[in-house]
């Protein structure tokens, strides 16, 4: 019997679909940490939701499974195949169609990558509002079928806030079209929010209408030093009473920043000193001098209350990068250092200093591995990096997950958190699905699954084993 991946790619026959050259496919089947590593003997690249619809039915005819794959960027190991199977790259659907200015709306295909979106609406005055590190690479589809957060959730919201319409394609090439643009429609079951965060287990996105921001005239960037993390709860809470347009509030933690800087010499802090925490603040202002100082009398009251000990305030678009550097810092510095096991959890924002210290405590306890925490303190979204230091064999360093898993998970549970706070679950924590949803609700994304994907075809082992 011939290959599954075979009986695709004899039926597909125009070799312009489809790479199968291993030195071309061999990206598309490694995650960009180099912890979910593949096989991907066939990598289809559609043009077209009807090229789409063409190789998903083929698919579903001849059995052969699929795994949907945008920027790549993924967290969890949902787009990399883990069984040799075919690889759907929506790369190639990457036309930005329309922009509707009255409607604030904008309708792309599935592959646009968000700093190309973002700089076509920049150059219209307006902005994508969801923005995140990984803006270089990931795409628009990936984004909506992780549900994607980043640094503007307190302010906007994750992708699904954002998602108007959606057209995707199902398991069997039916094209379902829902590319609503209107901001109220309320016709019936929202079809769209089945797709968003189904990480391509249910059908694969070709296009989106995405609701789109007035760009705001000026940033207002800062970079606070605490003495102590247990203030980091009563910050959260000043800093959204002080600041009406606060856009963004990031945390890394001073142990942290004192890995980076040694991973990373040319990091440069643009506040002095040892801290126990920074914290980026932004907030969205008119331009011109009263928004600054209106800031700046924020910041102060802020220094007076005692829940910061410094703060420096950017005063160039150059310093705003350079205050951000520090926060993207820590996921290229763990990457450049080795694997990493990554622990994308959410607990209520008082009990942020409790856990972060309960994750010091947990790590101690396995050898060769460095605890790296950071995240987005506006959400209570907490980024455990579990690293791998040098020394640690990777094999090793792998057979650590579950027994870490097992550990944080329980006390993200104890803590009444999340599992996932905006990676998804993808395969590293689908054994761990029942700590974030009732039986009923996995039951009812079983039924949802076997009816949209009868065959099983699509992102088998993914969110449900
Ligand atoms: P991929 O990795 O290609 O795919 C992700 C999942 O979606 C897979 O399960 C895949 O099968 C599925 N999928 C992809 N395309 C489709 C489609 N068209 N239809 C159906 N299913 C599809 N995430 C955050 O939420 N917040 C952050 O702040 C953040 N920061 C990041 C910073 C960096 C430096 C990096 C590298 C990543 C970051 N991420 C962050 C991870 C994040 O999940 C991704 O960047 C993004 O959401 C995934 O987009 P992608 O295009 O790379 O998707
Ligand atoms: C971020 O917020 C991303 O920077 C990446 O979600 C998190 O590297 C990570 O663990
Ligand atoms: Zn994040």
């Amino acid at each position: 019997m011939t290959a599954p991946h075979e009986r695709l790619r004899a039926r597909l026959g125009d070799p312009a679909l489809y790479l199968d050259d291993p030195a071309d496919t061999a990206r598309y089947a490694r995650d960009w940490i180099g912890k979910y590593v593949g096989t991907a003997p066939l990598v289809v690249r559609p043009r077209t939701t009807e090229e789409v619809a063409a190789v998903l039915a083929a698919c579903t005819e001849l059995d052969v499974p699929v795994v949907p794959q945008a920027g790549n960027t993924g967290m969890v190991g949902g787009g990399v195949p883990r069984a040799g199977e075919v690889v759907l790259s929506v790369e190639r659907l990457n036309a930005i169609q329309a922009f509707d200015e009255a409607s604030a709306a904008v309708t792309v295909q599935s592959g646009v990558v968000l700093e190309t979106l973002q700089g076509y609406l920049a150059g219209r005055g307006y902005d994508m509002p969801v923005d995140l590190g990984g803006r270089g690479s990931c795409q628009i589809g990936g984004m909506i079928a992780t549900n994607a957060g980043g640094v503007k959730v307190l302010r906007y919201g994750h992708m699904r806030e954002q998602v108007r319409g959606l057209e995707v394609v199902l398991a069997d090439g039916t094209v379902v079209s829902g590319l609503n643009i209107l901001k109220k429609n309320n016709t019936g079951l929202d079809l769209k929010q089945v797709f968003i965060g189904s990480e391509g287990t249910l059908g694969v996105i070709t296009r989106a209408v995405l609701q789109v921001q007035p760009a705001p005239e000026a940033f207002q960037t800062a970079l606070a030093g605490l003495s102590s993390r247990d203030l980091l709860p009563a910050l959260l809470q000043a800093a959204r009473a002080r600041f009406p347009r606060l856009s963004s509030l990031e945390f890394v933690d001073g142990k942290t920043v004192a890995y980076v800087r040694a991973a990373d010499p040319d990091l440069r802090i643009p506040l002095d000193g040892d801290h126990a925490s920074l914290v980026v603040i932004e907030e969205e202002s008119a331009s011109g001098e009263a928004a600054g100082e209106a800031f700046a009398t924020g910041l102060e009251s802020l220094l007076e209350d005692g829940l910061i000990a410094d703060a420096v305030v950017a005063g160039s678009e150059a310093q705003a990068r350079a205050i951000w550097r520090v926060r993207e810092a820590p996921t290229e510095a763990v990457s450049r250092r080795g694997l990493t096991h990554k622990f994308d959890v959410t607990v209520p924002p008082g009990v942020i200093p409790a856990f972060l210290g309960e994750m010091e405590a947990l790590a101690e306890g396995f050898a060769g591995v460095r605890v790296v925490l950071f995240g987005h303190l506006g959400d209570g979204n907490v980024h455990v990096n579990m690293a791998q230091e040098p020394g640690l064999a990777d094999d090793d360093f792998l057979a650590m997950e579950s027994a870490l898993a097992d550990a944080i998970y329980g006390a993200v549970h104890g803590r009444a958190g999340s599992i996932s706070a905006e990676h998804g679950i993808g395969v590293m924590k689908r054994a761990y699905l029942s700590l974030a949803r009732t039986p009923a609700e996995i039951a009812l994304m079983r039924t949802l699954k076997r009816t949209l994907d009868p065959k099983g075809i699509l992102n088998p082992g993914v969110i449900l084993e």
